[in-house]
């Protein structure tokens, strides 16, 4: 069998002292860390779109990374390369999960009939591979949103035919994910948003969007899909506009058409801050609401201000990150896809090991910092101290809904002015910087 990436060997585990760039530091897989060993915790998956598919072209010019498996002028023999050489890249880098697109996969053909079966034929592969090293999909999706039919948007679109032909490629998608026992699906937005308001019939749309994640829901129960929905939220690019903005957002949208029983979040970090918020808000209000579900593992350059889906190397970051994700019980079906692409100046096969080696790594020390915060409780007293009234006789009343504007302006009179506390910031943030 061809080997398209010869100069790597499997990534072993060689400790914090390890000079090798090909090792990891700190993720050692089978260490227990709170009862559950580094990689059930982390849950890594590579994201099949940036890794294989992408190579560095930008808004200012074409490609400029050349791979061995797209050495071929028939798309589908590419596509079988480009599959055999993603499981040889699966397996060196140790990962327990990988994450598509339908169109990632499988060429587009000339119909919607020819597709399908191209995509059978991949999925018939990748299921073997899958059995033979027990690599597993993470999730699946569909791309409804790089071809040109789409480019008003899928659900979203003023044409009930695009409509339609959306929910044939979801349902194809969903199929397919299903075959390969996929533990959830995503939905992202592609282009499910408006470029001006003087075409867009937003209430419309939006009511739209809701009847297409509907029949996801329904057509789910249809084939026994036992799989996650996500809703990854974005709140701008491609549209101005994303209809998906944030974790607020999508909540409020999943509860008001009543699907919030049906989907959890997928948070990617590098859309956190496009909307203006951070990483760890968008997971701590998802846990808030019990809808933090996966994870799209990446960051983003705050001088850029677009969607530049680097590779994660912050610690502090993860420190939090995990902290949160661990609090709200950790992974169940969600896991750390690293929806990221190394920079079109790292063109070579090698430069996608360290990208996902640094990543995972960085999650690592993310997960024993974390673990170490939660296990010393020291952060979880401050909070306990901080709400240790609402334990007493009013904040009880209070939260049991047996006293209301009377009940309240009566102990006011009586209390006078409430004793503050501070909020102690700077101790906080000098003893989170202690663990790191
Ligand atoms: C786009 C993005 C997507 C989704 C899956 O910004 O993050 O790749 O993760 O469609
Ligand atoms: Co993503």
């Amino acid at each position: 069998m061809t080997e398209y990436f010869p100069n790597v060997k499997p990534i072993k585990y060689e400790g914090p002292d390890s000079k090798n760039p090909f090792a990891f530091k700190h993720y050692d897989p089978k260490q227990v860390v709170l009862g559950k060993t580094m990689a059930e915790h982390l849950r890594f998956a590579v994201c099949y779109w940036h890794t294989f598919k992408g190579l560095g072209s930008d808004q200012f010019g074409v490609g400029t990374i050349i791979r061995n498996y797209n050495d071929s002028s028939d798309p589908m023999k590419v596509a079988d390369m480009t599959l055999q050489a993603a499981f040889e890249f699966f397996t060196k880098l140790g990962v327990g999960f990988w994450c598509f697109h339908d169109r990632d996969i499988a060429p587009e053909a000339d119909n919607l009939a020819e597709t399908n079966k191209r995509l059978d034929a991949i999925v018939a592969k990748a299921k073997k591979f899958q059995a033979d090293t027990g690599v597993k999909l993470l999730w699946g999706t569909t791309n409804a949103f790089s071809h040109r039919r789409f480019m008003a948007g899928a659900g979203t679109n003023p044409s009930p035919d695009v409509f339609a032909y959306a929910a044939s490629q979801i349902k194809k998608a969903m199929e397919i994910t299903n075959e390969l026992g996929g533990q959830g699906y995503v939905f992202w937005g592609g282009r499910e948003g408006y470029d001006t308001l003087l075409n867009t019939d937003m209430g419309r749309e939006l009511d739209h969007l809701a009847l297409l994640l509907q029949m996801a829901v329904d057509y789910k129960k249809k084939i026994g899909f036992k799989g996650q929905f996500y809703i990854e939220p974005k709140p701008k690019e491609p549209t101005k506009h994303q209809y998906d903005f944030d974790a607020g957002n999508c909540i409020a949208f999943l509860q008001k058409y009543n699907l919030a029983q049906s989907f959890k979040l997928n948070i990617e970090a590098n859309h956190a801050t496009l909307a203006s918020h951070d990483f760890c808000h968008e997971l701590a209000l998802s846990a808030a609401n019990g809808m933090l579900g996966s994870v799209d593992a990446n960051r983003g350059d705050l001088l850029l201000g677009w969607d530049t889906d680097q590779f994660p190397n912050n610690i502090y970051e993860t420190a939090e990150a995990m902290y949160i994700i661990l609090k709200a019980g950790g992974f169940t079906t969600g896991g750390l896809n690293f929806d990221a692409h190394v920079r079109r100046q790292s063109i070579d096969p090698e430069d996608l090991f360290h990208a996902h080696i640094g990543a995972m790594d960085v999650f690592a020390r993310g997960l024993k910092i974390a673990a170490k915060m939660i296990e010393d409780k020291k952060f979880e007293k401050v909070v306990e101290n901080r709400y240790k009234g609402w334990s007493g006789d009013l904040g009880k009343k209070i939260e049991s809904k047996q006293v209301g504007f009377d009940e309240l302006e009566a102990h006011t009179l009586k209390n006078g002015e409430p004793k503050l506390q501070s909020g102690q910031q700077e101790l906080l943030e000098n003893l989170f910087n202690s663990y790191i």
